[in-house]
């Protein structure tokens, strides 16, 4: 997955951006040097013109050297603001060994807006088939 914000999901949404925290809920162990989850730290305080223009929106997949990796061991929390670019690389690793499970429970700021069975998708769901 190339680089992105969470927070984007907001502007996509028509609001402005608002505070996020991302809880990773980790299912497998994830030794960085096999690829997982890779952010730029500091990069949540750059304002609204580096969160959107800071790389390109997943199409930039490039390793960068200011990154950072994490060892991460299955049952570890991870806790990431919606405003850091951050980009998951490839597993070297095929098969089990490559399996990566995890959960991310958003959590958003804002208006209380509970969905109901009567809520429509937001449109950049389509667009999860174009995100590798
Ligand atoms: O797979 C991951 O750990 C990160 C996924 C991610 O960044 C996302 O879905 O927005
Ligand atoms: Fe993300």
């Amino acid at each position: 997955m190339g680089w992105h914000t969470d927070s984007i999901r907001d502007l996509f949404l028509g609001r402005r951006v608002g505070t996020m925290l991302n809880v990773g809920i980790h299912l497998d162990d994830q030794d960085p040097r096999s690829g997982g989850l890779r952010l730029l730290p500091g990069t949540h305080r750059q304002g609204l013109w580096g969160m959107l223009f800071h790389k390109r929106y997943y199409m930039d997949k490039h390793a960068d050297p200011d990154e950072v990796a994490f060892d991460i061991k299955a049952g570890d929390l991870t806790v990431h603001n919606g405003n850091l670019w951050h980009r998951v690389q490839r597993s070297s690793l095929v098969g089990e060994a490559s399996r990566r499970r995890v959960m991310y429970i958003p959590v958003i700021t804002g208006v209380y807006e509970p969905k109901t069975e009567k809520s429509r998708m937001p449109f950049y769901h389509r667009f999860h088939h174009l995100v590798k």
